[in-house]
């Protein structure tokens, strides 16, 4: 396969609702989508990277400069393209994951449409339909939060995660149990909010019975996490701070954490994001799939990849709702919890183009 060239869109799509986190709070979700032209003809990409460096290091205009001056460049240079050569001819640009993994995407995409693989048969899916979380950001007042965590029960959400900060963690976690009862899923992500001198507050979880902390103390910080799980009896999950296979295989044999959160963008691609599966199903460490407030291309990708065997936890492969009043893609709509892992070639949904204009506020068109 040959690479003629890449369509890069800025999209800016409004949220249903602000979603606020520990390290800020969004309005309108503002992303980078990809279209890689190719000789078998063309797939898409989304990229995960956020307007500012808040989540990770990585952000729009970073991504869309490295993209553009290095990393489209080299795959256009490459005779004999296919998705597994992306990250070999890549890797000598060092990080830059999130811009990585969008352009592994797309060019996956083309090349599985070329030849009639869904994503998940690809990656290896064992089942048609996943399970579904959703990610409730931080509110201003505790009956808030409860109507909306209500909301989405009713609306058969089957795992409820909290965003948590210190000052927002053991009164929600309380008043959530209180109101929907000790057999709820439920779990709370901190987006690296706490630090170590934090321990008697996140002790205090103990009693709720979580299915898990997600990422308490900083990205670099894996030895600490260690640490606070000799303190804690909440099982620690790492987001922010796996970045690769070899992360999480450290990360495991350092006793950092019980549970990774995958998500594709984070660790270079969905190629990584199966080998971060694979380390640990074989450390007996359940995954589960994260979000990045994909759109209707990601989101058919993450739930694809939720559907492998190691992903024994509910992700936050929420709905197209849950974010959107109106996708890009087919809506994906939930279904007693679940959403159907898409079965056609590639991702199985595309942007419907009155939509994609309606959203896109800049395009442009890189090739050699
Ligand atoms: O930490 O999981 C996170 C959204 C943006 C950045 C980081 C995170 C999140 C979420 C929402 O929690 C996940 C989603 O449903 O897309
Ligand atoms: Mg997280």
């Amino acid at each position: 396969m040959k690479l003629s060239g890449v369509e890069l869109r800025r999209v800016r799509m409004p949220l249903v609702a602000p979603f606020r986190t520990s390290f800020g709070t969004q309005n309108q979700r503002e992303l980078l989508l990809l279209r890689a032209v190719t000789s078998e003809g063309e797939g898409w990409g989304e990229c995960g990277a956020m307007v500012d460096p808040l989540y990770s290091s990585e952000y729009v205009d970073g991504v869309e400069h490295v993209l553009r001056t290095f990393l489209v460049p080299a795959l256009l240079a490459a005779d004999d393209l296919t998705a597994h050569k992306v990250a070999p001819l890549l890797a000598k640009f060092k990080g830059h994951r999130m811009a990585k993994a969008a352009l592994e995407m797309a060019v996956l995409d083309a090349e599985l449409r070329a030849h009639g693989i869904s994503f998940g048969t690809a990656l290896g899916s064992t089942k048609d339909s996943v399970p579904c979380g959703v990610s409730v950001g931080i509110m201003e007042t505790i009956p808030h939060l409860l109507d909306v965590v209500g909301g989405y029960l009713d609306d058969g959400y089957v795992r409820i995660k909290l965003k948590i900060e210190p000052g927002w963690d053991v009164e929600p976690v309380r008043a959530v149990r209180e109101r929907f009862g000790d057999d709820i899923l439920l779990q709370v992500d901190a987006n690296t909010a706490y630090t170590l001198s934090d321990v008697p507050q996140l002790q205090r979880l103990d009693p709720f019975e979580l299915l898990l902390i997600e990422q308490p103390l900083e990205e670099e910080d894996v030895l600490g996490h260690a640490e606070l799980a000799k303190h804690i009896r909440t099982p620690i999950c790492l987001d922010e701070s796996v970045v690769s296979a070899r992360s999480a295989a450290d990360a495991i044999r350092l006793g950092a954490c019980r549970i990774v959160n995958i998500k594709p963008s984070r660790v270079g691609g969905y190629l990584e994001a199966r080998r971060v599966h694979d380390v640990c199903a074989a450390h007996g460490v359940p995954v589960w799939c994260g979000g990045m407030i994909e759109t209707g291309l990601g989101r058919a990708a993450n739930v694809a990849l939720a559907s492998l065997p190691g992903f024994t936890l509910p992700g936050d492969t929420s709905a197209s709702d849950r974010f959107y009043t109106s996708d890009i893609t087919e809506p994906f709509v939930l279904e007693g919890g679940r959403l159907p892992v898409p079965s056609g070639p590639g991702l199985g949904v595309t942007p419907i183009p009155e939509r994609l204009a309606e959203v896109t506020t800049e395009q442009s068109w890189l090739a050699s």
